[in-house]
Parts: structure tokens; C-alpha cells; sequence
């Protein structure tokens, strides 16, 4: 049997375990990256490890998130990061030179390698044909430090690509009708693989829209083969040196993969699976109404494809455009990691040339990166779009991550971009529909959701053919290269107020008397555990951003207007009484970011246990990392015997923490117990049996 392209990369890394599905395996990572809003964690973990130079290809510290400057804060980052990152030998993008995975994408990304980043669209580098995984920053830090990256063998789902685009139909498109199809749900521990005859004519910055929101899906990375369009988008980088052809064997196999559905409540992502995958079978529903659906592997038509748009509050609440046309809009914004790469661009551009933006929309534009903005400054691009009534923005990540352009109330807003979670905009109860470029500038210009391909007959504009320029400009200056070694020995490291030393964890007590502080339902992001917008700020400042753990489900007021405690509170009110805090939650807790303050900070608070019905792949890890105790519910219908405020017991953690697969957790305010599963990999065990990764890395475990 011929093997997958995901496990060929993977066994030419291999440095630790068995790569059979399922198996922790550790991995050498080529290269790193980091962005500003986990970096400064992760360089200060870094540096709290005692890892003097970083040991890899290339580590790029990038500035993209944190650029609104409200107060010292930012300014504090950027300076700290940009003397660490010189000091430890890492390169450093500085701010305006845009998103970290389209700059990386274009100045390092290379076939066959392996990249670890400390930010969960870390996997845009799949577009070309490598492996990049993200991850929180201290996993980071350690690869940083030469260590190995450690995850699971992952199941692979083919994704066979037939025929071609058709005008006005996108990579937006092709990862969207992905997730109507495997949901944001049930992909843990398994990577996607693009192949067959479709894939040859996709560009690389459509395929790198493909895996930068294939980040959605759960799943722990997406990959292309490298071909003629690596080897194109390559040379014109001026890279043209790092291209080798990589593929799966002609004979490889994929799958059977198998998720577990209710048969009613997901009966439309069931008719998707049943009409894009191949040797679907579907078995009888259980007492509960759950089936097993297993499919071999999923093959999408690109021809038979339309535009689609996904509405918030998940990037799966999926539907064609043609089904919501003429729906008023009042903001368009176009940009983020997914959607702002020069041909993106050149072809809003091209389709606002000569015309306006609709009077009531408010149209924003963020440049990718600095290539993109200034090729497109040079060559006129730039002078269509302000004429139009564009809004230009800087090149960086912006209204995604809640910086500014926050919508109206009750009303529209279309957004090129990956993420929908309720409130990610700033404004509550926002209604944000998540759309290719070539959706957005159409709704840009007639003030609705349009479909684009409408635009031919409606407004007589002709589908713009953006080819793969032969060269961009290239122009490294704001990409600094690490110093030599005598060099960084004299640099000094900034560190503003701001910055403020992380906490480490502590071994759990054998005996672990908890409360639950909160109760949480299905789906719970890290946008809800540890929001960002205005409070991204406080990102290196743990015990000022740990106030706002939770804060979405904060009720400021009681009906007598007293201030009701927070999450913070009441988790520091246990701390204080010498009991620990446990989070209970249902399916699929911790989806999105990486950002491992969703799991430092609670730390930070006290919180030793969370208890869900499952736990995404990357929040997992952080919890771990940061010594907190992973457990599932063995029998799922145990969450709804517990309450806030209970009071649980569970004795002989050190021993399930050792070698047990389940533990007994008594429900002391219930006078229950229920059974959980130990969610730990074997290597996981002596980290959190360390109390943490920091401490493990430290005793040189
Ligand atoms: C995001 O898109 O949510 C972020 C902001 O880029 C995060 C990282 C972070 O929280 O800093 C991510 O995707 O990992
Ligand atoms: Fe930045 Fe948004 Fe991409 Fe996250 S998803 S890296 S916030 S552009």
C-alpha cells in the first residue's frame, strides 16, 4: 500500500515513537513561528528555560496583531520581542510587514518541512507542501530550543479534487463546502490531504486559503502536494531554490474515517457526507440517537462548486450564497491570513476600479503583508480601491482579532476572514457572514449579498483573470536577520512594565478537593475562555489579562445592582480557601486560538481539572502544559448531574496521572461519582507529573 504524503513528511521527521495512528510521536520541527500576542509568552518561557539560541532552520518572531497602541502596552511588545528575538538568534518581522502566515508563506515556507507556530492558522504552510502545526507557545518555545514537537499519529482524511473553478468561485469556497461537510467537530488528532486531478490548477495562495481555514476543522493540519504551481510561486519569491516535487503515492489509501453523529440533529452534515465522500456507511442509531459514519474519502467537484458564505457563530453554519442573496449589508471588510494575498486583492481591486462602493456600505481593506501593499501601490491597485471609497488598513491582522471595524448593531458584516465566534468583531450579537473576496466586493458595490457570478449581468463586469505575478517584489528590509552569536551577546533585552514574568505550575495534590466555577455548554472557544479585541493587550501582563477569564459570561449586575463576583473572582475565592477550581464543559471545549493564556490564566486562578465532554487538540496540550488535568466524561450524560458551585473530590490523581486510563470523580455537594477518562498521551503524564512543561523542560526531563 502506497503512502500518504502526510506520513512521508512525517517519517522523514520522525525522532520518537511509532507512526501508527493513534501513537504519540515526536517530531523535529525545521522552523518556528510566533506572533506577537503569544510570542511575548513564549520568548519569556523561552527565557525562563534558560535556552540561550534558538537551534532551528528559521524562528520568526512577527508583529501583526497587537498594533492599535492604545497605551505602552504594544510598543513595550514589539520592543521586547524585536531585542529577544535578536538576542536568541530568531528573525524578526517588524511591525507593517504583515500577517505572519502570508509573510511566511512568502519569505520561508518551503516543501517537506516542518513548521511549528504559536497560532492556530499555522497550517497555511500546508499550501505548500509542508507540514505546519500550531500550537501554544511553550511547545513552541521548546522546538525553538531544538526540542521535538510531540502529537498524535494522525488519521488522514483524503480530499480529492476534481475539474476546475469556475469564474468567480474560489479556495474560500472549496474550504467552506469542507466544513459543511466535516463540521468544526469530531477531526481531532487526524490531518487533511488534498489530492487528485483538481489540485494542479489551484494557485498556491488558493491552496494556502484551503489550509489556513482547514484551522476550522479542528484537524491538526492540512497539506497540498508541492507541483508546478509550488515550484511558479516559488521561483517569482525569488526562492525558486527550496522547490522539490513531493506527492502521495499514486497507490496511497485513505481513510476509513468514522465520526459519530446524532442521526437528527446533524441529518444535513450526514446528506453532505453521503454526497461528497466515497463507501459512506451509515450504521443504526443507538438508545440516544447517535450513529457511526464512515466514509472513505471526500471528493469535491471544483466545477460543480458555487460561492458560499458561513454565518456566525461557526465557521460550519454554512450556505450558498444564492440561498441569502439580497440580504441589506452595511459593512465589508477584506483581509486576514485567509483572504489577502496579491491575487486576492488585484482582483477586488480590479472589480472596484472605475465604480464605487455602495453608499451604505463602509468598505475596508487589509493588505496581507508589505509585498502585497506596495506591488499594489506601485502598479495602480491601491489608487482603484481609495477611489472607490475603499478604507485601506494596515497590513496586519486588524478587525479579525476585534482591533477596530467593528460593525454596527444589528447588522451585517461581510469579512474575508476565518473566524465568526460571536462577539470576535467587539460588537455583541454581531452578524457576520464569512465570504471569498470576490463575495465580498460584490456585496461592497450593490449594498447586498450578491452572488458574484451575478455581477456579469447585473453591473456588467467581466470575471478579472488575476495570473500568479512572474516576480514580486521582493524586499526583505523589514525582516530582520538574527546577528551573529558575538553580536546578540551584546544586546540588551527591552522589558517594559508591561512585560511581566509568567507563573509556572504546580504538581497537583493527590488528593484534589475542587470546586466547579463554572459550567460551560458545547463549543466553547478560546475567544470565550480568554477574549482578545481590546484586552489583547494585556497579553504579556498574566495576572491583569487573568480578570477577564470567562468574561463573557460575567452578569455585571444582580437585580439589586450589586456587582455580581466574576469568574476571576470566584476562582480566586476558592484559591484562597486552599480548594482547587474545575471547569466543567461540554463538546468540543477550547476550539479555535491557540492561545495558551486560555489555559495560563486559569492556572494563574487556581483552576487544577477541567471535566468536558471532549477537549480540542491544541487546548488540550496548553492545559497540560500548564498543569492542569484533563478529563473526559466516560459517559457523557454525567454533565448534566453537576452544577455550578459543586464541590468534587478526586483522590489518587498521582496515580491516574501515572498510568491510569480512567478516574473516579465524586460529586461531594450530589453524593455521586462518575467515571472519567485520564485524557493523557504517555509523554503527558511526566509533564503534568512535573507540574507543567515549563518545570519538566527545566529538570531536563
Ligand atoms: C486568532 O485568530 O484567534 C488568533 C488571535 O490569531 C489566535 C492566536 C492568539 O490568540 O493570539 C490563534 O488563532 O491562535
Ligand atoms: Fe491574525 Fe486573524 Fe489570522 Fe488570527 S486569524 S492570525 S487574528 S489574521
Amino acid at each position: 500500500m502506497g503512502k500518504t504524503l502526510v506520513y512521508k513528511i512525517l517519517e522523514d521527521h520522525l525522532v520518537e515513537g511509532q507512526l501508527t495512528p493513534g501513537n504519540e510521536i515526536g517530531i523535529r520541527i525545521d522552523q518556528t513561528l510566533t506572533q506577537d500576542a503569544t510570542g511575548t509568552t513564549a520568548f519569556l518561557l523561552l527565557e525562563a528555560m534558560e535556552i540561550p539560541q534558538v537551534a532551528t532552520e528559521a524562528s520568526v518572531s512577527y508583529v501583526d496583531h497587537n498594533m492599535s497602541q492604545f497605551g505602552p502596552e504594544n510598543h513595550n511588545d514589539h520592543l521586547y520581542l524585536q531585542s529577544v528575538s535578536r538576542k536568541v538568534g530568531a528573525y524578526h518581522s517588524r511591525p507593517g510587514n504583515g500577517i505572519c502566515h502570508q509573510v511566511h508563506f512568502e519569505r520561508f515556507a518551503r516543501p517537506g518541512a516542518t513548521l511549528l507556530g504559536s497560532d492556530s492558522h499555522t497550517p497555511t504552510g500546508g499550501g505548500m507542501g509542508m507540514i505546519s502545526i500550531g500550537a501554544g507557545g511553550l511547545d513552541v518555545a521548546v522546538a525553538m530550543g531544538g526540542g521535538a514537537f510531540y502529537t498524535q499519529a494522525p488519521r488522514v482524511i483524503g480530499v480529492e479534487l476534481k475539474g476546475q473553478l469556475k469564474p468567480w468561485v474560489t479556495g474560500k469556497d472549496i474550504i467552506l463546502r469542507l466544513l459543511s461537510i466535516l463540521t468544526t467537530k469530531g477531526n481531532v488528532a487526524c490531518m487533511v490531504e488534498y489530492f487528485g486531478a483538481g489540485v494542479a490548477s489551484l494557485a498556491a495562495p488558493t491552496r494556502a486559503t484551503c489550509t489556513n481555514m482547514g484551522a476550522e476543522l479542528g484537524v491538526t493540519t492540512s497539506v497540498f502536494p508541492s507541483d508546478e504551481q509550488t515550484r511558479a510561486f516559488l521561483e517569482a519569491q525569488g526562492r525558486g531554490d527550496v522547490y522539490v516535487p513531493i506527492a502521495a503515492d499514486a497507490d496511497a489509501v485513505y481513510g476509513p474515517i468514522t465520526k459519530h453523529l446524532h442521526a437528527e440533529q446533524n441529518a444535513a452534515t450526514i446528506e453532505n457526507i453521503r454526497k461528497f465522500c466515497s463507501d459512506v456507511q451509515v450504521s443504526q442509531p443507538d438508545t440516544t440517537g447517535m450513529v457511526d459514519v464512515t466514509f472513505g474519502h471526500v471528493v469535491i467537484d471544483l466545477s460543480e462548486l458555487e460561492p458560499m458564505g458561513t454565518l456566525s457563530p461557526s465557521p460550519d453554519n454554512v450556505r450558498t450564497i444564492a440561498d441569502e442573496v439580497g440580504k441589506p449589508v452595511r459593512q465589508v471588510v477584506i483581509g486576514s491570513c485567509t483572504n489577502s494575498s496579491f491575487q486576492d486583492l488585484m482582483l477586488v481591486a480590479a472589480v472596484l476600479k472605475g465604480r464605487r462602493v455602495h453608499p451604505d456600505v463602509e468598505l475596508g481593506i487589509a493588505p496581507g503583508s508589505k509585498q502585497v501593499l506596495t506591488m499594489m501601490g506601485e502598479n495602480g491597485a491601491l489608487a482603484d480601491i481609495i477611489a472607490a471609497g475603499g478604507r485601506i488598513l494596515e497590513s496586519g491582522c486588524g478587525p479579525c482579532i476585534g482591533q477596530g471595524f467593528s460593525p454596527a448593531e444589528n447588522t451585517i458584516s461581510l469579512r474575508t476572514f476565518n473566524r465568526n465566534f460571536a462577539g470576535r468583531t467587539g460588537t455583541k450579537g454581531d452578524t457576520v457572514y464569512l465570504v471569498s473576496p470576490e463575495t465580498a466586493v460584490a456585496a461592497a458595490l450593490t449594498g447586498e449579498i450578491t452572488d458574484p457570478r451575478d455581477l456579469t449581468t447585473k453591473l456588467g463586469i467581466e470575471y478579472p483573470t488575476i495570473p500568479l505575478p512572474e516576480k514580486f517584489l521582493i524586499d526583505d528590509g523589514m525582516l530582520q536577520a538574527p546577528p551573529d552569536e558575538s553580536e546578540a551577546a551584546g544586546i540588551e533585552v527591552v522589558r517594559g512594565s508591561t512585560i511581566v514574568k509568567p507563573p509556572a505550575g504546580e504538581v497537583l495534590p493527590d488528593e484534589l478537593s475542587a470546586k466547579v466555577v463554572i459550567k460551560v455548554e458545547d463549543k466553547i472557544t478560546t475567544d470565550h475562555i480568554m477574549p482578545a479585541g481590546s484586552l489583547l493587550k494585556y497579553r504579556s501582563n498574566v495576572p491583569e489579562y487573568a480578570k477577564y477569564v470567562f468574561d463573557c459570561f460575567t452578569e455585571d449586575e444582580d437585580e439589586e445592582g450589586n456587582r455580581k463576583p466574576s469568574f476571576a473572582d470566584r476562582a480566586l475565592a476558592c484559591k484562597a480557601a486552599g480548594v482547587g477550581g474545575v471547569i466543567v464543559a461540554g463538546e468540543s471545549y477550547g476550539q479555535g486560538s491557540s492561545r495558551e493564556h486560555a489555559a495560563l490564566c486559569p492556572m494563574y486562578l487556581g483552576i487544577r481539572a477541567v471535566i468536558a465532554k471532549s477537549i480540542e487538540r491544541i487546548h488540550q496540550a496548553n492545559l497540560v502544559n500548564f498543569a492542569i488535568l484533563p478529563l473526559a466524561f466516560c459517559n457523557p450524560s454525567d454533565y448534566d448531574t453537576i452544577d455550578a458551585e459543586d464541590e468534587l473530590k478526586i483522590s489518587g490523581t498521582g496515580e491516574a496521572i501515572a498510568s491510569a486510563d480512567t478516574v473516579t470523580v465524586e460529586n461531594v455537594t450530589k453524593k455521586t461519582s462518575f467515571e472519567c477518562k485520564v485524557m493523557l498521551a504517555p509523554r503527558q503524564r511526566k509533564i503534568l507529573a512535573n507540574g507543567g512543561l515549563l518545570n519538566h523542560t527545566r529538570k531536563g526531563v
